[in-house]
């Protein structure tokens, strides 16, 4: 088959800390002001790249974006040296710091929605950036990270990189998150589910507690300018209480792959009707039955799936054709995912193997492992096209585990956030990475 589906990790970057930035995300909220620790972050992103690599040989990444970012502080009124800088915003606005030296841009399923060419009216892959303006830190990541596909996805002819929606509470866009893929055993096209949290109109509920960050007004633009035709999107919405319960992203409680859907039985408004309607089109599309997996709250009670985040496990397809799932140790260590992972892995599905991985660093900031990925299908001449420096081999794996030993704090505090050397300490790694990655370090630093 000459569409492949490749994943592309965010490269954790050096500034990893816990800041609690980001409003009805529990771990984040949990694990704020925390010491981080960015070295093992970043192996730990690394060993799941090198795992996934070897089941399914079609690992990738993204780089991370620089951090910090003081123009941003700057255009807040800061002025002075860069320590001047920092030091003022530290005593005045700590929590701008924070912002300004975020590594949030590691969660890549929510740097872009994206449609494969065989999807899409004129045969390109498009991309549309998410611009995540629901929070403030994540706001800063899109245009670095529209600037970062243009370079890996060099062509015209073969990619289309859309601007980002515009930036409006009423096009709130979190990109992959809210976003999944069906496709039939030997198919081509797919089915595209976009999942929004915030209606265009008000009906069905909202969250009441926390905000929903995709709106309805954003899934359809995406929609609709990546030129699908109607049969091949199915639009739902998420449960508000879900919301409320620390879903942010669809992701959190739901996860498709092929013709599987695994889900909470709480995940979607209407979840009966949704799944019905999901399962006719996939049905119409490609003659073949959606297999959906649902727990219910008996089996996994909807705190135990935010907390265990079994449903942000991901789903690979292995070179020898069976299915993995790739859950984070904390669905290990909680009875009741554990239970859940164990039927999915012995049920009547493609499913076979359960691999557990550590990703706390990540985790701790609500970061599982498909926040982790962005799932992006490539065809022959795609494959070919795409700038191959950053696709995983064993010897970058090596360089890159070398570089981050070299240049990664053990721990990060809020206050060493204050320190003026870590703004050097990172942008001298991230000099070395547009080395490593091949990639021109304008690109990679995001200089004018
Ligand atoms: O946007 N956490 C991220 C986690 C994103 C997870 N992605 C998906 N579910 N696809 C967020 O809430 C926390 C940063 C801090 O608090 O320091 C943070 O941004």
């Amino acid at each position: 088959m000459s569409n492949q589906e490749y994943f592309f990790d965010g490269l954790i970057g050096p500034t990893h800390n816990y800041a609690g930035l980001s409003f009805g995300n529990i771990a984040s909220k949990l694990h704020s002001h925390e010491v981080a620790n960015p070295r093992s972050a970043a192996l730990q992103g690394l060993a799941k790249m090198k795992q996934v690599a070897d089941l399914t040989g079609r690992q990738c990444l993204l780089p991370p974006l620089r951090r910090p970012r003081l123009e941003f502080l700057r255009s807040l009124g800061f002025e002075g040296t860069d320590a001047e800088v920092i030091d003022r915003a530290y005593r005045y606005r700590p929590e701008l710091l924070a912002v300004c030296y975020s590594a949030s841009s590691m969660w890549t399923a929510n740097a872009a929605t994206v449609s494969p060419s065989v999807d899409c009216g004129d045969g390109r892959l498009h991309f549309t950036p998410a611009n995540l303006q629901s929070t403030l830190h994540r706001s800063i990541e899109v245009n670095s990270t529209a600037r970062n596909l243009k370079a890996i996805f060099n062509s015209e002819e073969l990619f289309c990189v859309h601007p980002p929606l515009p930036a409006q509470a009423c096009f709130a866009d979190e990109g992959a998150a809210n976003h999944t893929r069906f496709v039939g055993t030997g198919q081509e096209v797919g089915l595209e589910f976009f999942v929004f949290g915030m209606p265009s109109d008000g009906t069905g509920g909202m969250p009441r507690k926390f905000p929903a960050r995709q709106t309805q007004m954003a899934s359809e633009a995406v929609a609709r300018q990546h030129q699908l035709l109607p049969n091949q999107i199915c639009f739902g919405q998420q449960n508000p209480e879900v919301i409320d319960a620390g879903v942010f992203h669809n992701d959190v409680i739901a996860v498709g792959h092929e013709d599987v859907l695994l889900c909470h039985r709480q995940a979607f408004l209407n979840q009966r009707e949704l799944l019905d309607r999901l399962g006719k089109q996939f049905e119409g599309l490609t003659g073949s039955s959606l297999r959906v997996i649902e727990f219910s709250d008996t089996e996994l009670p909807l705190s135990d799936a935010v907390s265990s985040y079994l449903f942000n496990s991901q789903l690979v397809t292995r070179k020898d054709g069976g299915v993995s799932l790739i859950c984070p140790i904390e669905c290990e260590e909680n009875p009741a995912a554990r239970e859940c992972v164990a039927k999915v892995v012995d049920g009547n599905n493609r499913i076979d193997e359960v691999v557990f991985l550590d990703l706390r660093q990540s985790m701790n900031n609500g970061g599982g492992p498909a926040c982790l990925r962005l799932r992006v299908v490539l065809n022959a001449r795609q494959q070919k096209a795409m700038h191959g420096g950053v696709i995983l081999t064993e010897t970058l794996y090596g360089k890159l585990t070398e570089w981050v030993c070299r240049h990664y704090r053990e721990s990060l505090s809020q206050e060493d956030l204050r320190d003026p050397s870590l703004v050097v300490e990172a942008w001298e790694a991230m000099e070395e990475l547009a080395k490593i990655l091949d990639l021109p370090s304008s690109v990679l630093l995001d200089l004018p």
